[in-house]
């Protein structure tokens, strides 16, 4: 398949969430090299999935590689959930206080961002202008991403207003309340599809969070239980999986069909060896930041992916290190 710009295809990279010095050596693994502050490749592009920010220790590294390479032309990016919350988080609310309320959870979610950030806030600022300006998914040369779940409807509907797929500051404000169409278009694409569990149970996530909810996929044709849909590493409490999916359960969820276009997702901290959910579903979060590994999917044109095509960097334990040599052009 012919490629815009003449080039042999993508390679599209998982939540990095400040692992700045493992996205800069799995770049170069992936054959691309740093030339006037940019990483680049001869014939190849890069889309990130979003997800550059919080919990990791190069926060800042993580964010000026990707954005040096998006306005250059070397990348595509689609925005995560994490920088849409920041976005909200750092939000005014016309009506008083900010988009996303500062509770302790929320603080704590983007602690790590805002720490490395406290000497540079014109940085951050002009990073949160930045986010703004990324859309929230992306189709081209016969591939779709989305940060966490591509829903077509949602998107037609994003569309119409959006024809760039971008927000503005209108629908950012609309996406803040629950109950909108805003945000049921923001929560679906960048956060996915998740189901409450019964009967006031709780997981405690391995993330030191406790939810009364689980993540569900939307590959399953035609699920039947909570097992058939449930994508996330926390084990479902008892044996859940069995429970049946109840018909409003089902009717919330969305359907990603086996002809549809080869999709790449982050989000969902998948573990382990990377693998395929679906032969046209790829997800490319390996947990990263929790010393998993930074995945990228190597595409060039195939319509049935091939688990082959990944490529990875385990994440070390030094990720804390001293700072490496390449990232000293980026203070
Ligand atoms: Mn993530």
């Amino acid at each position: 398949m012919a490629m815009s710009d003449g080039i042999e295809g993508y390679d599209l990279i998982g939540d990095v969430h400040g692992c700045g010095a493992t996205l800069a050596a799995l770049l170069e693994k992936l054959g691309y090299h740093l030339r006037q502050g940019v990483y680049r490749h001869p014939r190849r592009r890069v889309i990130f999935l979003g997800d550059l920010i919080d919990r990791g220790p190069r926060i800042r590294l993580a964010v000026n590689i990707a954005r040096r390479m998006v306005e250059a032309g070397e990348a595509h990016i689609v925005l995560g959930n994490h920088e849409y919350n920041a976005l909200a988080y750092c939000g005014r609310d016309p009506e008083g206080g900010f988009l996303r309320a500062h509770t302790p959870r929320h603080n704590r979610i983007i602690k790590d961002t805002l720490e490395q950030y406290s000497d540079h806030l014109n940085e951050w600022d002009d990073t949160l202008a930045w986010f703004m300006q990324i859309p929230l998914f992306l189709e081209r040369d016969g591939l779709r991403v989305v940060h966490a779940c591509w829903d077509q409807s949602l998107i037609d509907a994003f569309r119409l207003e959006r024809p760039d797929g971008r927000m503005d500051e209108a629908f950012l404000r609309e996406s803040a309340k629950h109950g909108t169409k805003a945000f049921a278009i923001m929560d679906r694409l960048t956060r996915g599809s998740h189901l409450m569990l019964p009967d006031n149970l709780e997981i405690h996530s391995g993330d030191g969070f406790r939810r009364r909810s689980f993540r569900t996929h939307f590959w399953a044709r035609d699920p039947h239980t909570y097992g058939d849909v449930v994508f996330q590493p926390d084990n479902l409490p008892g044996d859940l999986e069995l429970r049946a999916l109840s018909d409003s359960e089902r009717a919330r969820l969305s359907y990603y069909g086996p002809d549809e276009p080869p999709l790449f997702i982050g989000h969902y901290w998948c573990e382990g060896i990377p693998a395929l959910p679906a032969p046209n579903v790829a997800c490319l979060d390996y947990s990263a930041v929790k010393f998993g590994r930074l995945v990228a999917y190597r595409w060039s044109g195939e319509a049935q992916l091939n688990a082959n095509h990944f490529v990875w960097l385990k994440v070390p334990r030094d990720e804390q290190a001293m700072p490496r040599p390449w990232e000293i052009d980026f203070d």
